[in-house]
């Protein structure tokens, strides 16, 4: 009897076993983020204190109150030593006999920053190097039933990289790092907390991006990949692949791509299915100022039995983009066609929004993308010494028409390239490959900033003392991962999104070389050349060019005391980072708005000063539309209070530059200008359509204005056309002598713009 109670009992356990088995066979991927409950200590101090996840040491310490503002006065030297100590987070958190189930359990880190050890129950599960890469393993082995052990040590990079510093044969130019021991080529993390000249040196580390645990049965979606693969003037043709990874070899699922759905056989590891979707015109996606931004919803989905394993959505732009690089009569150009149709490129360059990335929120990116749609732009460029940026961001720049050229992490170094170090790049670059390639805003794909320039014009080889032998192995290695390995993976992953190997592809350095490619202006500033040079030096494009100004009084003041709000402070001098210092602000704000009696006249007059130097920039550029497809200025926004290129500051706030760039960006402008003895009259219109502006050119004479000439025009669609050329004598009956001609510009559509030029002649 009692036998076959035993019996009778384990047939029922074990059917019950069974039916929960099969259920969580059935049990659809299940996602959960570990972000609750975790310390952190340092190893010195083994103190455990509350922590914050996603987030970094520097604000745990800030709000644990171990360490003041970061950003306040000069503590940015007084905290130097965070970046000497090793830090521990720990936590625990539960599985519970359900969850325990699941077939495969995974732990991914979206970001961990950046050399650090990653221990579950113990047992050491990951060794990181890179704050770029995701990293997930499987750990279902090791987990509890219960409470599980979650420990990750950073570890300074500074030390952790001091010794392969010394160990390596050659001295390697590290960006902007401003101390004794340069370790930033050697550590895959953002270039910029190792100081800028924009920006503080804060080497932080911690958990930058969330922890996911999840949990899945039998199958899942790897990735997806979307891509429009062909266009014309009525339609286009997309394709979709979708990467299933099984732990299963038998059996069928059903795939369903936007309601249409297969029947796939499993089979054990990865498994890429395609699809074709076809849009017509009226759904494609264009950049803001060229159309709408239409986004198509593609729903993946696994089912099994009727329910659902994994699922997938997003939102996908239909578009293609062609990077033109051709050989012509007076150069090489460098242009962007979308959608079969040239455009000209309007924006700017991005740096990250702050030195601790977790407090960048939601509404901070919104407000950005919008300050940069509302001011017409059409492209920012994400600048290789910061970092990929967040989903949402370029969910942002989907939805707001705004195009993305990405760089790949790197910036003014020579990196020790061999073969961990290629392996890990090729990983990071993989993965954010993946993670981005769908988003129609990707349009260029950028090895790094401005090392090939760097290589060619700045005297690397001089400066480090590299014999013969040093330089041509280090320009074989560059040469390996830029213009081999990195292409080949992206021909693998996103062969439809261009690639240039660096930015710029031409220097500055000599006139003939505007005519050739990509550029970076830097004659003013760097260069100390007068404003008026950025008319003389016209590139095929422009990737950056920038002068710098202050960022607002209240700005400053939320980092700055009072009685140091003054040009000679120390804390605010310690916020100059450019070694060109604030003598060249002060020169040409000097000369344009003579002295500033106080230091809030000095800050206006420095954001006028840079709103002159960028209004003739644009101006220039604008006017040769054709010979020049696009303009980036440096930089379109700050990681903390400081003087910079910026025309947004770290609170957010428009300088005065940013006020004249949304007039300058608009789609439809007109312009004056002084040739010999005569007056020009032009109108750049960036619309995909004719349209009508009323011009006026007015006379100014100290205070009296005299109408010379009006005229309705049709403006032809995406053109620059010369609307008047005429002596000035013609124009004007009167005798009086002009300080300055005018041109208004309005149109129905309500753009309105006014240009001006001094008179002098
Ligand atoms: C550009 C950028 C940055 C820098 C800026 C100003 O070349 O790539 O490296 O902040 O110059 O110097």
């Amino acid at each position: 009897m009692l036998q076959l109670q035993i019996k009778y009992s384990i047939f029922l356990i074990s059917a019950l076993f069974c039916f929960q088995n099969n259920l969580a066979q059935n049990n659809s991927k299940t996602d959960r983020i570990i972000d609750a409950g975790w310390e952190f200590q340092s190893q010195s101090e083994m103190k455990l204190r509350p922590a914050s996840v996603p987030g970094c040491v520097h604000l745990d310490l800030l709000n644990n109150q171990i360490i003041n503002d970061p950003y306040f006065e000069t503590n940015e030297e007084k905290q130097a030593w965070i970046e000497m100590e090793n830090w521990e987070y720990h936590n625990t958190f539960s599985i519970s006999p359900k969850e325990f189930k699941n077939e495969h359990i995974e732990l991914q880190f979206d970001g961990l920053d950046t050399e650090a050890d990653v221990y579950l129950n113990d047992s050491l599960i990951i060794e990181a190097n890179n704050m770029f890469r995701t990293w997930k393993l499987d750990v279902k082995s090791l987990l509890l039933l219960g409470k599980n052990k979650l420990l990750i040590r950073f570890y300074s990079p500074v030390h952790a990289y001091s010794e392969k510093l010394k160990n390596y044969p050659y001295p390697l130019p590290a960006g902007c790092e401003d101390v004794n021991i340069k370790v930033s080529p050697f550590v895959r993390k953002a270039a910029y907390h190792f100081g800028w000249d924009w920006g503080p040196r804060f080497v932080t580390c911690g958990i930058w991006r969330p922890i996911h645990l999840s949990m899945w049965n039998n199958c899942q979606i790897n990735s997806v990949h979307c891509q429009t693969i062909s266009r014309n003037e009525q339609k286009a043709k997309v394709k979709v692949s979708v990467e299933i990874e099984s732990s299963s070899s038998s059996g069928t699922i059903d795939l369903m791509i936007n309601q249409h759905s297969r029947k796939i056989k499993l089979k054990k590891g990865t498994i890429t299915i395609q699809d074709t979707l076809y849009y017509r015109a009226e759904d494609f996606w264009w950049p803001n100022g060229s159309g709408a931004q239409i986004l198509q919803n593609i729903n993946i989905e696994i089912r099994n039995n009727n329910l659902t394993v994994d699922d997938y959505q997003m939102k996908f732009g239909v578009r293609t983009i062609d990077l033109i690089q051709k050989s012509d009569s007076i150069g090489t150009s460098f242009s962007f066609d979308v959608n079969g149709i040239p455009t000209f490129m309007k924006g700017a360059n991005y740096i990250p929004q702050d030195l601790f990335l977790s407090r960048v929120s939601p509404q901070d990116y919104e407000t950005l993308i919008m300050k940069a749609k509302n001011a017409h732009f059409n492209m920012i460029r994400v600048w290789g010494g910061g970092i990929y940026e967040s989903d949402y961001f370029y969910d942002l720049c989907d939805k707001h028409g705004i195009l993305i050229w990405q760089d790949f992490m790197f910036a003014g170094s020579m990196y020790p390239i061999n073969k961990a170090f290629t392996e890990t790049v090729l990983e990071e670059v993989s993965d954010n490959v993946k993670r981005l390639r769908n988003h129609p805003s990707i349009a260029i794909w950028c090895g790094n900033n401005e090392i090939e320039v760097a290589w060619s014009n700045w005297g690397w080889q001089k400066q480090y003392g590299w014999d013969a032998e040093a330089s041509d192995q280090l320009w074989t290695d560059y040469n390996t991962l830029f213009k081999s390995d990195i292409p080949q993976l992206l021909s693998k992953y996103a062969p439809e999104i261009p690639y240039v190997s660096t930015s710029p592809l031409s220097n500055w350095g000599e006139l003939a070389n505007f005519n050739h490619s990509s550029m970076h202006y830097w004659g003013v500033w760097h260069g100390k050349e007068p404003f008026a040079n950025f008319k003389k030096y016209v590139p095929r494009f422009m990737v950056e060019y920038g002068f710098q100004s202050f960022p607002d009084s209240i700005t400053l003041s939320t980092a700055i005391n009072s009685e140091n709000m003054n040009l000679e402070s120390d804390a605010m001098n310690k916020r100059q980072k450019s070694y060109i210092g604030n003598n060249l602000i002060t020169k040409h704000s000097e000369a344009l708005f003579g002295k500033a009696n106080t230091f809030s006249e000095y800050i206006i007059n420095s954001q006028k000063t840079q709103a002159k130097a960028y209004a003739m920039a644009i101006k220039a550029h604008r006017l040769r539309k054709g010979h020049c497809m696009g303009t980036l200025f440096w930089q379109f926004n700050d990681c903390w209070q400081g003087p910079s290129w910026s025309v947004i500051d770290y609170h957010k706030k428009g300088k005065i530059a940013y006020q004249k760039i949304k007039e300058l960006y608009q789609p439809v402008i007109a312009f004056v200008e002084i040739i010999d003895d005569s007056v020009q009259v032009s109108v750049v219109s960036d619309l995909l359509k004719d349209i009508y502006v009323q011009l006026k050119l007015i006379g100014v004479q100290n205070n009296t204005k005299i109408d010379l000439w009006e005229q309705e025009i049709l403006v032809h669609a995406n053109q620059m056309q010369i609307i008047l050329h005429e002596k000035i004598k013609k124009l004007s009956t009167s005798n009086i002598k002009l300080n300055q001609l005018r041109i208004e510009m309005k149109t129905a559509e309500g753009f309105n713009s006014s240009d001006e030029i001094d008179w002098n002649q």
